[in-house]
């Protein structure tokens, strides 16, 4: 079969005619997927047709193939003879409302889904059909598609990654690229790590001092800065669009620094709440040491300061979800204090996610843990698994790239170990994160070297079931994606286990829906 594809694809080049190279690269695995035995051509000009209810879905499609074709769109409820068909059908059955079918044959492309995420999803997994020329809107004629018909729907509903904006800074450009390239793999959660020691994110108006002094300050070599509350909603709405909810970590009561310099009646007094002393308010910390600091429990003004922050946070965040943090500290009335937090957040509306640490606390039935370094399945609470062997990015790729994050895992955690994790009881997970702490990851680049390609297959495990993983197809199908990776101006890590096919990396990251609204 591969065999008599790579001849057919040969001699389709040799008659000038780009094809469906992409064939065997789509990423996550869908659950259901069946090659005919031929191709669709794309022809010069053609029309998508949609019901209204996709109304919103068929400006993408139009936004993707615009490179291939000349489109026009029609509404219409009878799509029989249009070459592109997209229908939002609450009637369609899939197993989940995430779920579409994709089909590809002699009468063009066919999408239909019960809701407008799934059709989304069936765009993700067309753009990866299309030549990766597309990212970069660059005109492609003559292209054939494979006939296929792919019925998919997603294993978890947790489908995440975790960007630390805190240690170094990425700006609203950055995270706006992120964004798209998760939306490719069908991510849908992206936990941004609002602030730490050595910074603070996040515009709150009531504590304005937050930005203006704790966020000048990063880790050593790493980035300073902040976002409005304004480029926050720009983010967040940009993320909506491609069904991706944000979720903000403001850490307390550890991990807090930033605000400690910034706001010193926040300190204990003799600043007893700093042990040992790294730095001494108002100076900022540069440094990677942790569980050295905690807000002043006691303290009445701090129960206004977080009340205050949680406020602001829960106003200006869309997604019922606000994480607290909880980790790695060391201080008195620590389960009191995660019970008090937790009732500001549910206050305000939303549902409290904590490290795991908070299980320690007696937390509510709704409060959502997430597990970094050990898995307790004795607490009937949802869990999101971000275990550090499996799923931390700051460790290396493979022992050569040999960073300095390696307490996890000596050596790295490669893609192999992140593609075989495996669960053995999946009764209250939710799903799976990947985080990217930027302690050692200074600048984009450094980000994208860490987070490609393992979060491609973070996305594969937690798309796709366990019986449809295998590590070597997804090896191929990797590699397959490295022009696509080029294209897009991605710098990512070349594992050494994948042979990849390359293109002219492009000097600034792009892709076909940078910046676009429907
Ligand atoms: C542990 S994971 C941390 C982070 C560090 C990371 C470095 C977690 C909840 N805390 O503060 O950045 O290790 O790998």
């Amino acid at each position: 079969m591969r065999l008599k594809n790579c001849i057919l694809i040969a001699s389709l080049s040799l008659l000038g005619i780009s094809s469906a190279l992409a064939k065997t690269a789509l990423i996550p695995q869908p659950q259901a997927i069946g090659w005919g035995g031929g191709n669709w051509s794309i022809p010069s000009r053609s029309q998508i047709c949609y019901n209204p209810l996709a109304a919103n879905s068929v400006r993408w499609l139009q936004k993707l193939i615009a490179p291939l074709s000349k489109v026009t769109t029609k509404e219409t409820s009878n799509c029989k003879k249009a070459s592109w068909s997209i229908t939002l059908d609450p009637q369609f059955k899939s197993s989940d409302p995430e779920g579409y079918r994709l089909r590809i044959s002699s009468n063009g492309v066919e999408i239909v889904s019960s809701t407008q995420v799934g059709l989304f999803y069936a765009l993700q997994t067309l753009r990866q059909l299309l030549p990766p020329e597309v990212e970069q809107a660059s005109k492609v004629r003559n292209y054939f598609l494979p006939f296929v018909e792919v019925e998919d729907s997603p294993l978890y509903s947790w489908r995440g990654s975790m960007l630390d904006v805190a240690r170094s800074f990425y700006d609203v450009e950055y995270v706006k690229h992120h964004i798209d390239r998760m939306a490719l793999f069908k991510l849908n959660r992206l936990h941004l790590h609002l602030s730490d020691d050595q910074g603070w994110r996040i515009e709150i108006k009531s504590y304005p001092n937050l930005t203006m002094h704790g966020g000048s300050g990063a880790v050593k070599n790493g980035r300073a800065g902040f976002y409005t509350q304004e480029q926050y909603q720009e983010i967040q709405k940009y993320a909506r669009d491609r069904n991706i909810t944000i979720i903000p970590e403001i850490e307390m009561p550890g991990h807090i620094y930033a605000a400690l310099a910034s706001y010193p009646e926040l300190n204990c007094a003799g600043f007893e709440n700093l042990s040992p002393r790294l730095a001494t308010p108002p100076q900022l910390y540069q440094g990677v040491r942790v569980k050295w600091n905690s807000l002043c429990l006691e303290k009445l003004e701090v129960k206004k300061f977080v009340s205050a922050v949680l406020r602001e946070v829960s106003e200006i965040t869309d997604g019922p979800w606000i994480h607290i943090g909880g980790d790695e500290v060391d201080v008195n009335g620590y389960s009191q204090f995660i019970s008090f937090v937790e009732g500001e957040v549910s206050r305000y509306g939303k549902i409290t996610i904590g490290w795991e640490e908070i299980l320690q606390a007696s937390i509510g039935a709704k409060s959502i843990a997430q597990i970094w370094q050990k898995d307790s399945s004795a607490t009937g609470n949802s869990k999101i698994i971000s275990l550090c062997q499996f799923f931390y990015l700051d460790h290396s790729n493979t022992p050569a790239q040999s960073l300095p994050n390696d307490w996890c895992k000596q050596g790295g955690v490669s893609l192999e170990d992140l593609y075989g994790f495996t669960i053995k009881d999946m009764r209250n997970v939710l799903g799976i994160e990947a985080p990217i702490w930027t302690e050692f990851a200074n600048t984009p680049q450094e980000v994208d070297d860490r987070v490609w390609p393992r979060l491609a297959a973070a996305a594969e495990v937690s798309w796709s079931l366990e019986s449809r993983r295998e590590i070597s197809d997804f090896r191929s199908r990797l590699g397959a994606m490295g022009k696509r990776f080029d294209l897009m101006g991605i710098h990512f890590y070349e594992s050494p286990t994948v042979r990849w096919t390359r293109g002219a990396r492009s000097e600034t990251p792009r892709s076909v829906f940078f910046g676009f609204a429907p």
